[in-house]
């Protein structure tokens, strides 16, 4: 079963094997995740952009190039519906999420890092966004063990955090995780 894990940060920083960038159709790179996608891989990702998809990429699908100089292999390019310009069709959104597993399945990526697509720049209800992330991602048969879903922000963090509690499926911070259990008694039966 895929673990889903809340990350408050910066994707281009995200040690995994893919990181989803949340393009647009011509795929030449842009603002927001696109921007700092471009930025922290180089040249590099561009360049693949260009030969890879030469003719973009169609909203709600998703495509991989090199993630160039960051710490990811792979970036997962996916073109999320653009809701300020009237694109409200619930399963474009779904469909990137969908298409980014299916395209980490074909490369081979077990661990991958979402953003909230569509939610920056393109105005879908942030809320919803995260819902059809987590929903999305629990129902995809894949072979990805861990999806980190990355929150710019605090506040957005907080929200990824509380639906995924509403949902059963918020597991501790690692560092509890790890920590031995320290018994307080003395359970020994003799006294020192
Ligand atoms: N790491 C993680 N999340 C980020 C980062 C980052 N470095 N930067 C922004 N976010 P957006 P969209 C959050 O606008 O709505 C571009 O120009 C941000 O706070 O990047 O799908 C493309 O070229 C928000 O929650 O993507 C397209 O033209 C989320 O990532 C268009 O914007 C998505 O915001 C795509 O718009």
């Amino acid at each position: 079963m895929i673990r889903i894990v809340p990350v408050k940060g910066d994707i281009t920083r995200q040690h995994v094997d893919a990181v989803v960038n949340a393009a647009n159709n011509r795929m030449r790179g842009g603002g927001g995740v696109d921007g700092a996608i471009h930025r922290a891989g180089g040249p590099a990702v561009l360049q693949d952009c260009i030969a890879r998809f030469p003719h973009g990429l169609a909203t709600g699908d998703a495509g991989w190039t090199t993630a160039g100089d960051m710490p990811a292999r792979w970036v997962i390019h996916t073109v999320g519906p653009n809701w300020n310009a009237g694109q409200r069709d619930r399963a474009l959104l779904t469909s990137c999420y969908r298409r980014s597993l299916e395209v980490a399945d074909e490369i081979g990526a077990t661990t991958i890092a979402f953003p909230l697509i569509s939610a920056g720049v393109y105005g879908w209800p942030r809320m919803d966004d995260i819902a059809a992330a987590i929903d999305t991602i629990r129902e995809t048969p894949t072979r990805v063990r861990e999806a980190r879903i990355v929150a710019f922000d605090e506040r957005a963090y907080l929200e990824v955090c509380d639906a995924l509690k509403g949902r059963g499926l918020l597991e501790p911070p690692a560092n509890e995780r790890l920590q031995p259990r320290v018994s307080t008694g003395n359970t020994s039966g003799t006294t020192r």
